[in-house]
């Protein structure tokens, strides 16, 4: 049976800076599992299986199952159902508060924070298989038990129509399908096997274009395994590292999602390496194209691109610049005295290379890099320990559900959800009660602060200061992030209020100031906060964004998340710490929170760029502005923001936003007006902190009602739609939020609606 192993190291090659705390790996043990338990697990994958195409979302429930065994808890409380004319009463709301804190707190692990999926992308999976496939380690590093579950997988979120999905709920693309294609036929599968889904997989392929049309990522990904022709990609020189940094286009300038994607894949773009031509490869060929192999106009197909792929269509420019590379500067550097330069140029990014892999312990920022960076390890070495290092850490990246083995987004969003818990343990103000989860949680988020800086001159490797900053997932992981130190920060502060013998000791006042220090070194002189590192150049470099699946990713904009965050935390520190930096705090509010009222939209939302979207952006964009010391009464942007969220409440009660919002920017209902529990609790959120229980509490009441009818027997929030986002386009679960923000939403509205009213 599977086991998620929490907290642990297991093999001599792997490295860690705190114990492993936060580390999620599920493992296979034969011996491990009686015949009921079994029968159990099963149970649920026929379950998921049966509805996969009405419910496309997995609902964790093998990890769900272990912790009912682990941590067993018998609840008795009564079951909750609201009648149309019943009120909410104080009683009631506690008693779903109690189910749903009680029932979450077995699902933390013993380290502290709560683990759980954070799949969704379907591209990421096949990286790492062709990775594996052409370095020869597919079948020593993943079993046979993990190599069935990736199949399960890859099966149960095939389309109708034949086709995969940029992400489980997406419609076929061109990127998803081939790709998945490749890796089932890769981890064995017949070309006719699957009872005709590969069939009819190859056949949805070949009617919308064929593999030619796949995206520039999808091209490279073939080229390395050896079923399309490098001269079919555009190029991405790795001489692009040794201009100066003074120029608005250089690596060191972008997105650190952008620079450490590019940056492996010039290493190997500029290598061409292609794996070995085995009788497989050969048979792919055939199998995904219309026309034979050797006819296939590549220079052609260096800008195809199927339409259902297309969400940042290529600008003239960008053709114009990839064709004079291709034709006039490539051809030189392959040959010497050009080649010289490309030695230099490779030897430069290979050291880029190492230097992630090093300061983030092998894990590397997030998956696609993970593995790039993995392969052109063994490019330059096949035998080299650098390749030894990455190989137990791949395991960091892959989780089980009843849907299959998927690989995730980021090792996991540890620290982030175990932020957000604590602040909704804490706003239903039931402190003794959960007080030992609260103090495990404390520990964990103690233990996940990033201590030190990279290593070496960090300008040199375009890297922010992280000393005191908080990851989004471990430790070990490592990469700052800025509002992951606000919540960090916010989560700490709440905790060092409380007496240490309830939560545990707080944090050494050093470490708040290292955290204060990070926030406050990364506002831009706009006073808007970005993700990891500073803006470092213009919007406009978004015209060389080569790929076609996504949008702003050349350069790390300023969000309203981020900026929001910042402020929040900076204000509850000013509030504990009056005197320290006290100025440059100060002009740090005043600044960002002109910048949120400045991105505001004509029609008073936000919209968030990490989750579904006004909802999420709105509860983003209030709360600033509240803790900014903006109020109702004398903020037209806050009068606006309350508007915009009344109008969207459906006739329910509850808000229920599809994906759609974030693609297109336009709020969008889920399909039949569903309410859906986390946007509920966001707008609840926003509204409460806006001061709307003052004004008309009416609408609270509704939603907080939709929210209770919504809790299940057991005491957890159903798994609905999903709610995570990245690149305008790429959805990814949360699957904690569907009890994080419903928990807060109701502890507020107990505590500042219900209580406040009494
Ligand atoms: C994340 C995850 C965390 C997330 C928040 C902290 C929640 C957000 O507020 C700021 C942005 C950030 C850090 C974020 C950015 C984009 C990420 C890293 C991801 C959504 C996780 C996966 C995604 C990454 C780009 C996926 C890899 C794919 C590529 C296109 C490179």
């Amino acid at each position: 049976m599977w086991r998620l192993k929490i907290a642990e190291g297991g093999s001599p090659w792997l490295r860690t800076t705190n114990g492993h705390v936060g580390r999620q790996v599920w493992e296979f043990d034969p011996n491990l599992g009686t015949a009921e338990e079994i029968a159990e697990i099963e149970k649920a994958r026929e379950e998921f299986r049966e509805h996969r195409f009405e419910m496309k979302h997995s609902a964790d429930l093998i990890m769900r199952l272990q912790f009912a065994r682990e941590n067993p808890l018998d609840l008795n409380l009564p079951k909750i159902k609201l009648e149309d004319h019943e009120d909410l009463t104080e009683e009631v709301v506690l008693t779903s508060l109690r189910k749903a804190i009680s029932r979450s707190s077995t699902l933390q692990a013993h380290d502290g924070h709560w683990p759980g999926d954070y799949g969704g992308p379907m591209f990421l999976m096949p990286g790492l298989i062709i990775c594996l496939s052409v370095t020869g380690a597919l079948n020593t590093i993943l079993s046979t038990e993990h190599q069935q579950e990736i199949r399960r997988y890859l099966y149960n979120h095939q389309n109708r129509d034949g086709g995969w999905g940029l992400h489980i709920e997406g419609p076929s693309t061109m990127f998803g399908s081939v790709l998945t294609y490749v890796t089932l036929r890769l981890l064995g599968e017949g070309a006719d096997g699957g009872n005709g889904a590969m069939e009819k997989a190859r056949n949805w392929i070949l009617e919308h274009g064929s593999a030619t049309a796949i995206t520039s990522w999808g091209k490279m990904w073939l080229s390395v395994l050896g079923v399309f022709d490098w001269s079919g990609n555009n190029p991405l020189p790795p001489e692009i590292w040794l201009l100066p940094y003074s120029l608005p286009i250089h690596p060191g300038r972008m997105w650190c999602h952008c620079r450490m994607v590019y940056l492996p894949m010039s290493y190997i773009y500029g290598k061409r390496f292609v794996g070995q031509i085995t009788p497989l490869v050969l048979s792919l060929r055939k199998e995904l194209y219309t026309l034979p192999y050797h006819q296939i106009d590549w220079n052609k197909a260096r800008n195809e691109c199927a339409k259902e792929d297309l969400y940042y269509p290529h600008p003239l420019i960008q053709d114009i610049l990839w064709a004079s590379l291709h034709k006039f500067v490539e051809p030189v550097l392959m040959h010497w005295p050009g080649s010289k330069l490309r030695e230099r140029a490779l030897d430069t990014a290979i050291q880029h290379i190492h230097y992630e892999d090093e300061n983030t312990r092998y894990i590397c920022i997030g998956p696609v890099n993970k593995v790039l960076n993995m392969l052109s390890c063994w490019i330059e070495d096949p035998n080299s320990e650098a390749f030894k290092l990455h190989l137990p850490r791949i395991f960091d990246y892959l989780w089980l559900a009843e849907d299959g083995m998927k690989m995730q987004g980021y090792n996991g969003s540890q620290l982030w959800d175990t932020a957000f818990m604590v602040q909704a343990i804490h706003s239903t103000n039931l402190l003794d009660e959960y007080g030992p989860v609260l103090k495990q949680a404390h520990e964990f988020i103690k233990d996940t602060q990033v201590l030190e800086n990279c290593t070496g001159d960090l300008s040199f490797w375009y890297r922010h200061i992280s000393k005191g900053a908080w990851p989004f997932s471990t430790a070990d992981h490592g990469w700052p992030i800025s509002d992951c130190t606000a919540e960090g920060l916010k989560a700490t502060l709440l905790l060092s209020k409380i007496s240490p013998e309830i939560v545990g000791k707080p944090l050494d006042g050093r470490r708040f100031y290292d955290a204060v220090n990070v926030i406050l070194s990364l506002m831009n002189k706009d006073g808007g906060f970005a993700t990891y590192e500073l803006t470092r150049s213009y919007a406009w470099m978004e015209l060389i964004n080569p790929a076609e699946t996504f949008g702003d990713i050349v350069i790390d904009y300023p969000y309203v998340e981020c900026t929001s965050a910042a402020i929040q935390a900076l204000t509850s520190f000013k509030k504990l710490y009056p005197g320290h930096r006290r100025e440059e705090i100060e002009n740090c509010i005043t600044k960002a929170a002109r910048f949120i009222e400045s991105i505001q939209e004509h029609n008073g939302s936000w919209y968030g760029s990490w989750a579904v979207c006004f909802t999420y952006g709105m509860w983003f964009g209030v709360k600033a502005l509240i803790a900014a010391g903006r109020t109702y009464k004398n903020s037209p942007c806050i009068q606006k923001a309350c508007d915009f969220l009344l109008s969207k409440q459906l006739p329910s009660g509850g808000w229920g936003e599809s994906y759609l919002s974030c693609q297109d920017k336009v709020y969008t209902n889920l399909e039949g007006n569903k309410s859906h529990a986390v946007n509920t609790a966001w707008a609840m959120l926003a509204l409460i902190d806006a001061g709307q229980a003052e004004r008309d509490p009416k609408p609270l009441h509704r939603a907080a009602k939709v929210l209770i009818n919504l809790q299940m027997e057991d005491g957890e929030f159903p798994q609905q739609e999903i709610m995570g986002v990245f690149n305008r386009n790429c959805m990814i679960s949360y699957s904690q939020y569907r009890n994080i923000f419903p928990i807060w939403a109701l502890g507020e509205f107990r505590c500042r609606v219900l209580l406040q009213s009494n």
